[in-house]
């Protein structure tokens, strides 16, 4: 499309014919008679032009077409501007009103014009519109919404219950060095957990741990006391898969440390835990058991939610249902990582995630759980 800004410099021009045909009148006396033909000429010429340009307007079937038009009549170079050179030769008396006439027919080739490329372009749209015209009746696309896998629900669900007990959630890192994993947890030299058939491990010194302690060990290392933490997180295994065993699982392990803590606190804390994560109504009992790194040790067994304990096939029978290990702080391990064993005390416990998250969503198959097979993830 052919810019606003030609027809003022149009202007322009025609000004200046008009100047130079002033200092012409007083400079020279050419002789009159020529010029009024010059002048019907002109007259002539504007109107063959304005004719033409119509017809090629008219014609055009293009917008690129009308474009063509502007400039080939109104542009710069165009024709009109080349009438308009023609102006020496008419009687300076007749100038302004052939300058009038230009202009007119300037204008009259301009809005024939405008309204041409109007009337195109609404037929552009118009068609563009017929084109691309939407059916709303068709059923609109879904967008899935994704929701957590189950072993973070019930991840969260522990960590929810801790938080609201003063628990501070601690994450560490999933490679440690035998010390943090072993030597510091009063796990010797020669203990069988530490057989590379159990262990998976990297270089030198390296190893994935097998345990979250670690990250606990690193903790007391800190010196800040008293603590009160859960470390939950993804723990390594050189175990072959099947229904209850997969090389990588989850653990949440816990640990206070305090002045004056007793097996009392221990009991207390774990049974709390047991009825805000399987109702109000659960029971809990210690079994006594063996953890190198807790004296004394027991496992936690949770009464049976499905049956309330009287015996059923979720529970084998017995009514209770094994969830946790735990156990008072071994003197050792409080020694190793610079807490005095005679001022302070304390317990831990470890609880396996995806033994919660089995148990709660009542599925059969640990593998399930790694899967993610949609169809399966979606029940949760
Ligand atoms: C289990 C048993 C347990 C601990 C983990 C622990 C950590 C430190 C010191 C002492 Cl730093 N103990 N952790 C204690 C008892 C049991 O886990 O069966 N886990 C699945």
């Amino acid at each position: 499309m052919v810019p606003r800004f030609i027809r003022p410099i149009c202007l322009r021009i025609w000004d200046f014919f008009v100047w130079k045909n002033v200092s012409g009148q007083r400079n020279s006396g050419t002789g009159t008679g020529k010029k009024e033909e010059r002048k019907d000429d002109m007259k002539e010429k504007l109107e063959q032009l304005k004719a033409e340009a119509l017809r090629q307007i008219e014609a055009s079937d293009a917008l690129e077409k009308l474009n063509e038009v502007r400039v080939g009549f109104l542009g710069k170079k165009g024709e009109l501007t080349s009438v308009l050179k023609g102006m020496k030769d008419v009687a300076p008396e007749d100038r302004p009103k052939i300058g009038q006439l230009v202009n007119e027919t300037r204008e009259q080739i301009e809005k024939v014009l405008e309204e041409a490329i109007a009337k195109m372009e609404k037929a552009a749209r118009e068609a563009q519109m017929k084109a691309e015209v939407i059916d709303v009746t068709l059923p609109a696309k879904k967008n899935e919404v994704g929701h957590r896998h189950p072993n973070t629900i019930a991840m969260e669900e522990v960590e929810r219950i801790f938080i609201g007990m003063g628990y501070e959630v601690v994450e560490g890192p999933e490679i440690e060095t035998d010390y943090y994993n072993f030597e510091a947890l009063n796990i010797p030299a020669d203990h069988p957990a530490k057989d590379e058939q159990d262990t998976f491990y990297i270089s030198g010194d390296f190893l994935l741990r097998t345990q979250t302690s670690g990250t606990q060990v690193h903790e007391m290392e800190k010196g800040k006391l008293p603590i009160r933490m859960i470390a939950p997180g993804r723990v390594f295994r050189s175990d072959e898969v099947d229904a209850t065993h997969s090389p990588s699982f989850h653990q949440i392990e816990g640990l206070v440390i305090d002045k004056h803590i007793t097996l009392a606190d221990l009991k207390g804390t774990l049974a709390e835990f047991a009825r805000e994560l399987f109702g109000e109504e659960t029971k809990v009992k210690f079994r006594p058991h063996h953890f190198n790194f807790t004296e004394p040790s027991a496992e936690m067994d949770v009464s049976c939610f499905k049956c309330g304990g009287s015996g059923c096939r979720f529970c084998k029978g017995s009514g209770w249902i094994e969830i946790l290990g735990c156990g008072m702080v071994h003197p050792n391990v409080l020694r190793m990582s610079k807490i005095d064993p005679e001022e302070y005390t304390g317990f831990a416990f470890g609880i396996g995630l995806e033994r919660i998250a089995l148990l709660k969503y009542e599925i059969d198959d640990m593998r399930l759980l790694y899967e993610n097979d949609i169809r399966f993830l979606k029940q949760f």
